[in-house]
């Protein structure tokens, strides 16, 4: 079967994370990803928090799978020749260079137009055009500088940064679906565009529910959602929320039974008010259904912490996953705090081809997470990253060079 990006090629000069986590979900969808790197190093992430010694680290290989490696010096001009010509051939190049960096190679926007006017050129940096502009930015940059960091953690204690990777893999999401929408349009303007994805703006539109909240506190002084309320107190900014929600359904984070020695015995249980008759009846406090205290969703907003108490004193009797079921049994929404040992070895997780086994010829086997974007007519299947340069030959031969230009190349140190 066919791929949904079939016929288009990437020109692949992302590194660390942001970057190759968009050239990869274009690679599963079925786009020819050449990646480029420098001869001898490669992708700094390569050698970074290696597992087996001179072997490529798990950080470099889940995140290049399906794409060809090529090294290139691109600033020798004869390097920059092999790049030009890629350039002329690709459809898109994508970069998640630090500011300028891609026009110190000779790559600027109007030198590539003149190459390729019908190329797409997307970059992934860590702000937009402003004061900033020109930083460097890394993931927990991005996740303070988004507005992630101020609004997660508890409120008594200092801004915290989240495990998900918002701020790169978040951003190269972002990248991706403005690539994709970038080649539709070639379509009818047959011409390319610039395609910008920063990640301060990835992670504040992930953080939209917050930037909503702020409107609402300034208004009204107060949010009933929020465990601050009643009896702490509202600044002039959105506060950190703890676990719950700030939605519409008030959420929480409760103990499970074991939960003295597993560091993950824990469930997120939501008291949706719709379910809120079988909550009460599957917890044993029927005689909340009547008490104005607890009989109605605004009622309930000020006793929320104590409302979550009870019902942990429940949670506590039964194991994360008998309390899953026991709950689903009345669909009521929860969710068991799982962890990445028991992700990877959910049984479901490898079916899907979420959870993906990948044989590479120097680590042997290892765990990868696949593409998490299913289409029905494009499915994707996952291979293993490329070994650093492993397909220059390959590349270069196809662009028209000679075994023994290739070969001078090589002599020269270009490649
Ligand atoms: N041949 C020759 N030179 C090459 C090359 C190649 N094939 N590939 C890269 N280089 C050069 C670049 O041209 C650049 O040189 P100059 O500084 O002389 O112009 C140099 O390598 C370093 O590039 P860099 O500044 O991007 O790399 P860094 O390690 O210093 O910074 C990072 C890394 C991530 C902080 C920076 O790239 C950045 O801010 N990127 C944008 C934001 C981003 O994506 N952050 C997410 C990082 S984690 O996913």
């Amino acid at each position: 079967m066919g791929k949904a990006l079939d016929g288009v090629r990437i020109l692949d000069f992302t590194h660390v994370q942001s970057g190759p986590t968009c050239t990869q979900l274009l690679a599963w969808f079925g786009a020819d990803v050449i990646k480029v790197e420098r001869a001898g190093e490669g992708d700094i992430t390569r050698g970074q928090l290696r597992d087996i010694p001179d072997v490529d680290s798990l950080y470099f290989t889940m995140l290049n799978h399906n794409k060809r490696s090529i090294t290139v010096d691109a600033k020798n001009p004869k390097g920059k020749q092999v790049l030009e010509a890629l350039v002329k051939q690709c459809d898109v190049l994508v970069e998640n260079f630090a500011p300028g960096a891609l026009d110190r190679m000779g790559f600027t926007w109007e030198r590539i137009q003149q190459l390729n006017p019908r190329m797409i050129v997307a970059s992934v940096k860590g702000f937009g055009p402003g004061p900033y502009e020109d930083c460097k930015v890394y993931e927990n940059v991005a996740q303070c500088a988004g507005g992630a960091a101020s609004t997660t953690g508890f409120d008594d204690g200092p801004p915290l940064v989240t495990g998900a990777q918002i701020g790169d893999s978040g951003t190269g999401l972002h990248l991706a679906l403005g690539i994709v929408a970038a080649l539709y349009q070639r379509n009818t303007t047959g011409r390319g565009q610039r395609v910008l994805a920063a990640m301060q703006d990835g992670v504040l539109n992930l953080c939209r529910v917050k930037l909503r909240d702020q409107q609402r506190l300034a208004r009204t002084g107060v949010m009933e959602e929020y465990p601050q309320y009643p009896n702490g107190t509202f600044g002039d900014a959105v506060p950190r929320a703890g676990n719950a929600s700030g939605g519409g359904q008030p959420g929480w984070i409760l103990k499970c039974k074991g939960w003295e020695t597993d560091p993950n015995a824990y469930i997120y249980f939501i008291t949706q008010a719709p379910v809120w008759k079988d909550i009460c009846k599957v917890i044993g406090r029927e005689e909340w259904l009547t008490d104005p205290r607890y009989a109605t969703p605004k009622g309930r907003l000020p006793h929320l912490m104590e409302i979550f108490g009870e019902i942990e004193q429940w949670t506590m009797t039964k194991t994360k996953f008998e309390a899953m079921d026991l709950l689903n049994a009345y669909d009521i929404p929860c969710g068991p705090i799982l962890s990445m040992k028991e992700l990877a070895e959910e049984p479901s997780l490898r079916k899907t081809g979420t959870v993906v086994e990948v044989d590479h010829p120097k680590r042997g086997k290892y765990l990868t997470v696949g593409n998490p974007i299913k289409l029905s007519d494009s499915p994707t299947e996952v291979l293993r990253s490329p070994l650093l340069g492993e397909h220059t030959d390959e590349v270069l031969k196809e662009l028209g060079y000679s075994s023994e230009a290739i070969e001078a190349l090589r002599a020269e140190r270009v490649i």
